[in-house]
């Protein structure tokens, strides 16, 4: 594949850009691969990608019901942090939040990462308390925090106003190389890379069935035929309850739709992304000037990707008070995504009971800034046959065992 670069994009001026190559192929499906990864997301594209980078596997297939990066992927809110409060967590979203600093040289993708800094309100006392002990666990964890005054926050973000009508802004968790990234680029990217170490991805292939024998699986299903596999990988976000049943086990998911809007474009008007989690609302501006806004998640299961209208009421309501510029804005989009929620608000990247199958799931609300290190933790495991340091905590046993890792406080997100 033909590398992206300045000298491309002249070239190409220059012939009215008849030059460029698909950026991934779409090939029929094998018979047989070595490792199949259900779900084209960000996730199931990293596993490829780092099973071939990292491990020379490339006889390897991403299945996709839909379009590639059609799901929570291509439809989340790009912000980027690893400020969590316990050692796996941290571990493993500092590695992905590493893993963005350089991604677009890695994929030869321009993924737009823009670290801008990320601000967590705190807006009681009790978040005070929390995020101070965040900022300071994120001391010993190798994670660049600390926590800021009212003032230090207003010169932050000149918009917000800190008084608060409800709740008054009393310092917040700032991680200066948290920010964001193109969403779909990041997919666009990841694709393209695995296609060019010759794995196929075949959109509009939805697997309806896992085969097995003696224990381990052998195969899967599809819409497109039966295709033979030495490993599985399910990477499916909120579908992962349906995949399970496949595989013959269950799993301690709730899938949930999370919605988000963008106004209307306006002048820059804000440089860092502000999460408020008392007051349920969160928003950034993208590079195109509109405002990338959003709330919690809707209060019952379900699994239409779209969100309640409630939502949206609650959500820009809670907005207008910590920042009155945007009362008055137009509303351009708003859509939803289907997210796959545990317990303890973590993901689980775990074998699974069916032999040669692996899950990588429950990313919930904020899979998004994960998916680096995510598809490197779940390539080394599928390679190896046994999750490694950055996976190990995070195996489906430790619902069983009570070994759990509350992040619910630092998802961010009102669930
Ligand atoms: P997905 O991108 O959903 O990919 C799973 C794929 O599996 C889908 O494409 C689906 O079509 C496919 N699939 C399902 N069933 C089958 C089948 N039977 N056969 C074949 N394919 C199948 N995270 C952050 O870190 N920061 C944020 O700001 C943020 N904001 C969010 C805002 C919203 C509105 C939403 C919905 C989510 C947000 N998230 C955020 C969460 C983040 O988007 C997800 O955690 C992440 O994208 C999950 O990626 P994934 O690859 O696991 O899943
Ligand atoms: O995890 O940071 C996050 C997030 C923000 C919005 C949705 N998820």
């Amino acid at each position: 594949m033909k590398r992206y670069s300045a000298f491309a994009i002249a070239r190409e001026a220059f012939r009215y850009h008849t030059g460029w190559e698909r950026a991934w192929r779409s090939p029929e499906p094998k018979s047989r691969y070595d490792v199949v990864i259900v779900g084209a997301g960000g996730h199931g594209l990293a596993t490829a990608y780092y099973l071939g980078k990292n491990f020379g596997i490339t006889n390897v297939a991403v299945l996709e019901k839909g379009w590639l990066g059609g799901g929570n992927t291509g439809r989340n809110t790009t912000i980027i942090r690893s400020n969590y409060l316990q050692d796996p967590s941290a571990a493993i979203y500092e590695k992905a939040r590493g893993l963005y600093e350089t991604l677009s040289q890695d994929l030869n993708m321009n993924v737009m990462f823009s670290p801008r800094g990320v601000l967590m309100l705190a807006q009681t006392e009790h978040e005070v308390r929390g995020y101070k002990r965040t900022a300071q666990a994120n001391a010993y964890q190798g994670v660049d925090t600390e926590f800021v005054s009212p003032e230090r926050v207003q010169e932050l973000c000149p918009i917000l106003d800190i008084g608060g009508p409800r709740y008054p802004v009393l310092g917040a968790l700032w991680q200066p190389r948290g920010g964001t990234a193109r969403h779909d680029a990041v997919a666009w990217g990841y694709a393209r890379a695995c296609s060019d170490m010759g794995m196929d991805i075949i959109q509009k292939c939805e697997v309806t069935g896992i085969t097995q024998s003696g224990g381990k699986v052998t195969g899967v299903q599809t819409t497109r035929g039966d295709i033979a596999c030495g490993k599985l990988g399910i990477v499916v976000a909120g579908h992962s309850g349906q995949l399970a049943e496949m595989a013959g086990f269950r799993l301690p998911i709730e899938s949930v739709a999370l919605q988000a809007m963008v106004s209307e474009p306006i002048k820059p008007c804000m440089d860092v992304v502000v999460m408020a989690n008392s007051v349920h609302g969160y928003m950034s501006q993208s590079d195109k000037g509109e405002m990338v806004i959003g709330g919690g998640t809707d209060i019952y299961n379900n699994y239409t990707q779209r969100g309640s209208f409630n939502h949206i009421e609650e959500t820009v309501r809670s907005l207008i008070e910590i920042f009155p510029i945007v009362s008055r804005l137009k509303m351009l989009r708003q859509w939803g995504g289907i997210v796959d929620m545990t317990g303890d608000r973590s993901p689980i990247i775990s074998p699974t009971p069916l032999g040669g199958c692996f899950i990588n799931c429950g990313w919930g609300t904020g899979g998004f800034k994960a998916i680096p290190g995510s598809g490197w933790a779940m390539a080394d495991m599928i390679a190896r046959d046994a999750p490694g340091p950055l996976a190990a905590a995070f195996s489906l046993d430790r619902f069983a065992e009570g070994r759990f890792i509350d992040e619910s406080v630092a998802a961010g997100v009102a669930h």
